[in-house]
């Protein structure tokens, strides 16, 4: 039998509902946005890819297609190859990379292809009979993986005008984290409400808190309570490089047994980079560090390793793709380091794909991130991979696993076409709760 040919290749933009999420960046808008990437070939065969969002990304895709279409399924390694003689992967938009988490930056960060990479293993897996995890790396590894609870400090949305600023409201939902996502939720007292609805609904065993939104001495409260509440977790902070190293020392010091590892706590700062304050951290604190804005690609993952600068690499598949996600993960195995996934907010397409990436994955895997507990329920799937006790379950599927709700990609697309802008800007909602409020990355959000 002849191998299919991909016929077509549609890139569709949708976008979901969030919570006023706070991060160093600001707080979420009412909408995320993301591309979707749906290739058809000529045995009937649907593959489906999901990444970023916003019209750069969706660009560069649309300028993939003929690279893409006529080829047959099983030449995805010479489509990308096409694909990065056309564009110059190397390009130096993106090695300054995230370090300063400057949200601009993040779309040269992402890289478009690796959508195209996803839909085109989701073919090959289909017409092969093998789940995608089976063609990447060493094959699969487990059938299920572990993702942690990842809690944001979350503001009042009646802060904002309701005409201009349409957040969720899940206030009538029977689902008791349904209801309390939508909600202010800035005390230690109300994160480990927060903790301890994520942990009823989806069994997490550990937890991330997201950072960079008050003092840090106060974050630091938050993550005590969370360990006291939860003494065997494992539980992390990421205040995405917002301390000063001496900050982030004098916060960290005294919070072994509390805290597992610190993720990007401190960044470049008086004229060297995140990638050699890090290691003074390390230095200074004995902390496991992990990062996903020192090394978002493998030069500055080569500067990473070489200063041994982190022990947990975030490797996003939308920045290294699905193939250099399970490349790094070998290359972190016998170092002794750990691999991890980093997440931003997504559909269950990206939950799937995260779910095989996360399978395939060798060594040491830290508790995946995941954004999907505040998406729950907006699903684009009709099989949405579930979260059981902690454990992402790999779809048993050929190829990624699972299949399209058309009705809803379409509604997600009417949401998407109905936005004024489709990209991430979390100064907007900001300024009502802060007249005035610009970035600094190095002041957490509500601290001006
Ligand atoms: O989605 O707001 C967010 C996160 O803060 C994201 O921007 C970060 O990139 O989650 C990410 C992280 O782990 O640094
Ligand atoms: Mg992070």
């Amino acid at each position: 039998m002849s191998v299919p040919v991909i016929e077509r290749m549609q890139v569709i933009p949708v976008a979901g509902y969030d919570s006023m999420l706070m991060t160093l960046s600001g707080a979420h808008a009412p909408c995320f946005t993301r591309n979707l990437v749906i290739l058809t070939d000529s045995a009937g065969h649907t593959g489906i890819g999901e990444i970023h969002g916003g019209d750069y990304t969706h660009d560069g895709l649309v300028a993939m297609a003929p690279l893409v279409e006529g080829t047959p399924v099983s030449k995805c390694r010479e489509v990308l190859q096409r694909i990065h003689k056309m564009i110059d992967p190397h390009s130096t938009e993106a090695s300054e990379g995230i370090q300063t988490l400057d949200m601009a930056k993040l779309k040269y960060v992402v890289r478009s292809e690796w959508a195209i990479e996803c839909a085109m293993l989701d073919l090959l897996g289909q017409y092969l009979d093998v789940p995608m995890c089976q063609l990447l790396g060493e094959g699969q590894q487990r059938d299920e993986v572990e993702v942690l609870g990842y809690l944001f400090y979350v503001s009042d949305k009646r802060k904002t005008p309701a005409s201009e600023m349409q957040y969720i409201d899940e206030s009538d939902s029977t689902d008791p984290w349904f209801r309390l996502r939508r909600e202010e939720i800035l005390t230690p007292a109300r994160i480990v409400e927060e903790a301890e609805a994520v942990a009823a609904k989806y069994g997490v065993k550990n937890f991330k808190l997201k950072g960079g939104v008050l003092r840090g001495a106060e974050e630091m409260e938050a993550v005590r309570a969370i360990k006291a509440r939860f003494p065997e977790a494992r539980v992390n902070i990421d205040p995405n490089g917002a301390w000063s190293l001496r900050e982030a020392i004098d916060l960290c010091k005294d919070m072994h047994g509390i805290i597992t590892y610190v993720e990007d706590p401190c960044g470049p700062e008086a004229g060297f980079s995140g990638r050699e304050i890090m290691r003074e951290f390390k230095n200074a604190t004995q902390f496991q560090v992990a990062t996903n804005m020192i090394a978002t690609d493998w030069r500055q993952f080569y500067h990473t390793a070489s200063l041994n600068a982190c022990d947990i690499i975030l490797a996003d598949p939308h920045f290294w793709g699905f193939d250099g996600a399970i490349r790094m993960s070998q290359l972190l195995e016998p170092w002794g380091l750990t691999f991890g996934i980093h997440s931003n907010n997504h559909f269950d397409i990206t939950l799937a794909a995260f779910a095989q990436v996360g399978a395939a994955a060798v060594g040491r895997v830290a508790p995946l991130d995941t954004h999907w507990i505040w998406q729950d329920g907006q699903n684009l799937l009709l099989d949405t991979p579930q979260i059981i006790g902690g454990k992402l379950q790999v779809p048993k599927k050929p190829g990624l696993g699972v299949t399209l709700n058309m009705k809803r990609v379409e509604e997600a697309n009417a949401l998407y076409r109905s936005l004024p802008s489709h990209d991430r800007n979390d100064a907007t909602a900001m300024q009502y709760l802060i007249p005035g409020w610009t970035y600094n990355h190095k002041m957490p959000c509500l601290v001006r």
